[in-house]
């Protein structure tokens, strides 16, 4: 085992194992098998499995840091480093629409992610950053969000069931562009950081969905937080509001102030 220390270095290596496991997803050579987790519509295939299982691998080859993994990673706590991988966000859409999935990989250091990969894997878009030092695709540097931008200039990216949990979205969102769904939240983050996307709400997401795009986003600019705007401990399950600054108080205010 290399002693692998500095966080350009690590991250070239997650990198390269993501974008290997792309080609996993995209020609995985195997049955899919699916079959269904928490309700009908929380998906796992056997892809899942095996993207997972390769990545795994390849991490344990490089680095002994503990790994937390969506399908079969448990870890004991999240003190010091810890790899968080989603070996295929999006696993409806991996199976139904066939694209609009990632596969999204991110270091922790005591619960912080210090760097993250994500891959649109159709798309042929690699998102990656490192804490302090930006966010890129393709290798090419992502531009700072507007943090002016205004709430009525922006697209949110939201579901129905936001909107069911909390009817005031509805007209929350008559004040913006409109909204949007794709079904990935790690690409949903991303959106936010390429400027797309004004904001992302989402109630239930876990560290593995989120843990590399949130480092992506706050990258560029962008804040993330919980819902009420406390702090987001991606360590634990809950919401998350990601947006441009004016849109992240914009709906920040909107749904939670004005509703005190
Ligand atoms: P997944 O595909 O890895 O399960 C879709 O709503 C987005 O929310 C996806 O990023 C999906 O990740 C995530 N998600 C988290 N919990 C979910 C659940 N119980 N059922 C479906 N999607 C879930
Ligand atoms: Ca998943």
């Amino acid at each position: 085992m290399s002693d692998v220390k500095n966080y350009e270095e690590l991250l070239g290596y997650a990198e390269k194992i993501v974008v290997e496991a792309c080609e996993v997803a995209l020609n995985p050579g195997i049955d899919l098998k699916v079959s269904t987790k928490s309700n009908r519509n929380d998906l796992v295939t056997a892809v899942d499995k095996k993207v997972e299982e390769i990545i795994a691998r390849k991490l344990a080859d490089v680095t002994d840091y503990p790994l937390l993994g969506e399908e079969n990673h448990s870890i004991d706590s999240f003190d010091g480093r810890v790899w968080v991988l989603d070996p295929i966000d999006g696993t409806m859409n991996y199976v139904e629409t066939h694209r609009d999935y990632a596969i999204s990989l991110a270091l922790c250091e005591d619960g912080v992610p210090v760097l993250g990969v994500v891959a649109d894997v159709v798309g042929g878009k690699i998102y990656t950053a490192i804490r302090g030092a930006g966010a890129r695709c393709n290798g090419k540097e992502l531009p700072k969000v507007d943090p002016e931008r205004p709430y009525s200039e922006a697209v949110v990216i939201t579901d129905l069931k936001e909107i069911n949990a909390l009817p005031r979205l509805i007209e929350v969102l008559k004040d913006s562009r409109g909204h949007r769904r794709y079904g990935s939240a790690a690409l949903e983050l991303v959106e936010v950081a390429s400027s797309r996307a004004g904001a992302f709400v989402h109630l239930w997401v876990s560290p593995w969905d989120i843990a590399a795009a949130m480092l992506i986003c706050q990258e560029t600019g962008a804040l993330v937080t919980r819902l009420d705007g406390t702090p987001l401990d991606v360590r634990h399950k809950g919401s998350i509001l990601a947006g441009w600054p004016t849109v992240h108080s914009g709906i920040h205010d909107r749904l939670i102030v004005q509703a005190m």
